[in-house]
């Protein structure tokens, strides 16, 4: 049963990760009312002691904490604008995924008191301590709402900048994603000689987790742009090694096409005369943006 003394939340959104979210705030005592294109996905959610609006105005209008989970930016304005002025001083919470740029240019679509948000957990997670969600935009309605958005898992304040909860998630899932395709590259190439996946996936896992604390000496040289700083495994070695990655691939018949990209910038900065430094480095060409 809701907790009738703490403050109603508005839902907008019941897929996957919207539905995840009304659950822990179920959980958590808080008031909360949804609504969802296909009104069907709020059924079980009202058993489960959410109150459905048929529309969006009406669940704009019971809140003044509004939550929107929904595909992209074009859903979340396609849906908005039909809230009329129901909006009109309440506290916008965006979780849906989109980029910096777009996040900014949200911001100042409607006259709410705005919070970006990047959810850096999968449904199951949401309300577990492993859930993390960055926020950022407006400080007020950040600091008033921090104990409701703690239902969801730890968060994160990054700014005033509206655009810097995306830019934080997006840079964690350009991570996660360069790990899912070095990973999905190995099991390719392992699978392809006979070695079952599932032999290999615990040593894939021991190894990349070992490697991962690497990542902090990289920042460290990228903050300072000196990539001479403890170098341990220097960029003409492992650009040597790299074409080995490329040949083996080869050898079994798989595509390079996953990690392939990585070959020539590895290679350019050690024709530049960076051979002796650390692969790091690697971030100077990139920000020079695109050749
Ligand atoms: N699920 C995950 O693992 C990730 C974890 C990190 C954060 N993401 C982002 O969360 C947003 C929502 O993700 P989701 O998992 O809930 O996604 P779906 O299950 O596909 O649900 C999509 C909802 O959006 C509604 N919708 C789509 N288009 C429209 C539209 N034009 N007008 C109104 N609503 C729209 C859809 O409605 P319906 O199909 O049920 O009628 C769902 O409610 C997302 O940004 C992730 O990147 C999740």
């Amino acid at each position: 049963m809701p907790d009738l003394s703490k403050s109603a939340v508005t839902v907008l959104g019941l897929g996957d990760m919207g539905s995840a979210l009304v659950r822990a705030l179920l959980k958590a005592g808080y008031p909360t009312t949804v609504w969802n294109r296909t009104a069907d996905k709020a059924k079980p959610l009202v058993a489960e002691g959410a109150t459905h609006a048929t529309t969006v105005a009406e669940a704009v209008a019971a809140s003044r904490l509004v939550i929107a989970c929904l595909f992209d930016y074009k859903s979340v304005t396609d849906v908005l604008d039909t809230a009329g002025d129901a909006l009109t001083g309440r506290v916008l919470v965006n979780l849906t995924n989109g980029t910096p740029g777009q996040a900014r240019e949200f911001a100042g679509r409607y006259d709410v008191d705005y919070l970006d948000g990047g959810i850096m957990a999968v449904p199951p997670m949401i309300g577990t301590p492993a859930a993390f969600v960055f926020y950022s935009g407006s400080r007020s309605a950040y600091d008033t709402n921090k104990q409701v958005l703690e239902a969801f898992g730890e968060s994160l304040y990054v700014g005033t900048d509206a655009g810097f909860a995306a830019l934080h998630d997006i840079g964690l899932l350009s991570g996660m994603y360069g790990m899912f395709a070095g990973g999905l590259h190995a099991l390719a190439l392992v699978t392809s000689a006979g070695v079952p996946a599932t032999t290999f996936a615990p040593l894939l896992k021991r190894y990349i987790t070992s490697m991962a604390g690497y990542v902090d000496g990289m920042a460290e040289q990228i903050d300072k742009q000196d990539y001479t700083i403890n170098v341990t495994s220097n960029i003409a070695m492992q650009s040597a090694g790299y074409a080995n990655l490329m040949l083996s691939a080869e050898e079994v018949g798989i595509s390079p096409e996953l990690l392939a990209p990585l070959a020539p910038l590895m290679a350019r900065r050690v024709a530049d005369g960076h051979g002796h430094e650390d692969i790091g480095g690697v971030v100077e060409l990139l920000k020079k943006g695109k050749k």
